[in-house]
């Protein structure tokens, strides 16, 4: 009998990034593992680092294991952050992302959701909208939660503390890989560990001064579900710098302008001060939310000025 020499790389997972080392889940097995400092990439990138969600070949070495390729991602979801020379990606081969807000504090934001939710179908990613904290009222968020209905996303409310809407949202989770995206403080963390207590991930409180969260997670980690699946708990974000996106590729990821962007006059039509704009004019009628075209033109004006790109 022969014993086979040949080492054989095995597909894994990804599932947290610590600097020169990864985690990475293979089969059954939670390693620890550093990665090759030419490591094979099978497609072009712009980032050429490893995230949570990458697709790797890991070789079993004499010396211990080391990641050797990074397989083509399905779907990459990039943000750019002011202070920072180059887009990173947060996550690859994500499915899904609940963009989470809480009812009352942090005050939320819808502009911030607007640029995340524009950044998940940018990438590809089907985004879902949480209210959490319901529990704190929701005063702050009825003027404006139904113009995300009525552009036909899926919406949550849930509690994270009195377990209200929970079923439903992890029903929603099942056999996909979600991410949980949002600012820092409304309970990202608190949700995942509802859905299963057996993550415990730390907590953060909330400055009782500034009603502002704490960045209590400080690096992205997916995490296998129970009954099949993977969630994704990120860090906090402040601000979310949109890339890679053209002006004219704005109004497909505002799913309530999408088919009338595509019956205006012009096909360039930018939906500002054109004749004969379908968008406009719903607006104008009261079909489309004037909060939300106006985030549109906004976000539009910053992508013309190249704001995102240097
Ligand atoms: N009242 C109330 N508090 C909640 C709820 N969910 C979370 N919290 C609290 O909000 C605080 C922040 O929760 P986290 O889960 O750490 O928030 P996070 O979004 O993960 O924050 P970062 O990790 O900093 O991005 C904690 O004190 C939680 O106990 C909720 O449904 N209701
Ligand atoms: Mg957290
Ligand atoms: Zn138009």
């Amino acid at each position: 009998m022969y014993t086979c020499l040949v080492t054989e790389a095995q597909e894994a997972v990804v599932t947290a990034v610590f600097g020169p080392l990864v985690r990475v889940q293979l089969g059954e097995e939670n390693l620890v593992v550093p990665f090759r400092r030419r490591l094979l990439w099978h497609e072009d990138t712009q980032d050429r680092r490893l995230v949570v969600g990458d697709r790797v070949k890991v070789l079993r070495e004499r010396g211990g294991a080391v990641v050797a390729e990074v397989l083509p991602r399905r779907t990459t979801l990039m943000r750019k952050s002011p202070g920072e020379e180059r887009p990173r990606v947060i996550a690859a081969n994500v499915d899904q992302a609940v963009v989470v807000l809480a009812a009352k504090l942090p005050e939320p934001n819808p502009r911030l959701l607007d640029r995340l939710l524009v950044a998940c179908h940018h990438a590809g990613i089907r985004p879902i909208v949480c209210v959490n904290k319901v529990d704190q009222g929701l005063e702050l968020v009825e003027p404006w939660i139904g113009d995300y209905q009525d552009a036909g996303y899926e919406i949550f409310l849930t509690s994270a503390r009195t377990a209200r809407g929970m079923g439903n949202l992890k029903r929603a989770l099942a056999g996909r890989t979600t991410l949980f995206c949002g600012p820092s403080g409304v309970g990202k963390s608190a949700l995942l560990n509802a859905i299963h207590p057996g993550y415990r991930l730390q907590e953060g409180s909330i400055s009782d001064a500034t009603g502002k969260g704490r960045h209590t997670t400080t690096t992205a980690q997916l995490l296998p579900l129970p009954g099949g699946g993977f969630v994704v708990d990120t860090p906090g974000v402040k601000e979310f710098g949109l890339w890679d996106l053209k002006p004219e590729e704005l109004s497909s990821c505002f799913p309530e302008l999408q088919t009338l962007a595509a019956q205006c006059a012009f096909a360039n039509c930018s939906h500002d001060r054109e004749p004969d704009c379908q968008v406009r004019r719903a607006v104008e009628d009261g079909k489309v939310s004037s909060r939300r075209y106006a985030s549109y033109l906004k976000l539009r004006g910053e992508l013309a000025a190249g704001l995102y790109r240097s």
